[in-house]
């Protein structure tokens, strides 16, 4: 059995399932495609959806990393990626679904703000994808590419800054279920896998990197995904990330 996982170059959820796919072992060629046209092609190639990741195994053409992750069990299911307790099952299922809904859409609008505000570090999260096309061209003719991904997420500021507030407190909720065994588990999960990707490509920003990367989160994302291509420099705008910062350190009592 080979697979072929549809993959834009960055793409968390791709990420995701790639680690799925490695842990069971089912061998796998990623095509990545250019962003919004890949919507074309998948269409073309009649998958049920549009989106990225998009996978073709076993003779089944799926769309969405939690579909693709049921689907997975179903096609060879040493090691589950799913518990077979259902109250655990339950647990993860939970987990993934605010992983996909939560964390990963708002790591992807935070993600294409900060390109909006620089498109240089463009080329690094393209690092190593076949695009069919020379990535310093993809790269230079990206400006409505870009347009189109803020209008397709519906990407606005404000969105953004509220996304950034959050944040801390979903950091808080990873570290929750890590410690109450629901994330972290060997072998990982299908919610490991979702939201470590999430975590990974939301390290790949300097401004984020160094309130997640100390943490259970953290070390999760880094242990599930080790290598991430893209290195996004401090770009948001400084007020946007106060909630962000480590808290000072209590003044001893005097
Ligand atoms: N939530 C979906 C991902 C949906 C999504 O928006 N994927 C992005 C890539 S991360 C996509 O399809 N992008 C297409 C594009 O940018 O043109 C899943 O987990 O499968």
């Amino acid at each position: 059995m080979e697979a072929t996982l549809y993959s834009i170059p960055g793409s968390h959820p791709a990420k995701a399932v790639g680690g799925m796919l490695d842990l069971k072992g089912i061998p796998y060629k990623r095509r990545d495609l250019m962003p919004v046209i890949s919507k074309g092609v998948l269409k073309g190639m009649r998958f049920p959806g549009t989106t990225i990741p998009s996978l073709r195994v076993d003779g089944r053409k799926l769309t969405g990393s939690r579909e693709i992750s049921r689907a997975l069990d179903e096609i060879k299911a040493d090691p589950l990626l799913f518990p077979s307790d259902p109250t655990a099952r339950a647990a993860v299922e939970e987990a993934e679904v605010w992983g996909e809904k939560v964390l990963s859409d708002a790591v992807r609008r935070i993600l294409w703000n900060a390109i909006k505000r620089n498109r240089k570090p463009l080329k690094s999260f393209a690092e190593g994808a076949k695009l069919g096309v020379p990535i310093d061209l993809a790269v230079a003719t990206a400006a409505p590419i870009i347009a189109a991904e803020i209008r397709i997420h519906k990407i606005t500021d404000e969105r953004v800054r509220e996304d950034l507030a959050a944040f801390p407190g979903w950091l808080d909720q990873v570290d929750e279920w890590i410690s109450e065994g629901v994330l972290g588990g060997d072998p990982p999960n299908a919610a490991d896998f979702q939201i470590a990707a999430a975590l990974r490509l939301a390290m790949t920003l300097d401004d984020l990197r160094p309130v997640i990367e100390s943490r259970p989160a953290g070390e999760l994302a880094l242990r599930l995904v080790p290598d991430y291509p893209g290195k996004m420099p401090p770009v948001l705008p400084s007020e946007w990330l106060t909630g962000l910062r480590a808290p000072a350190a209590a003044a001893p009592p005097a």
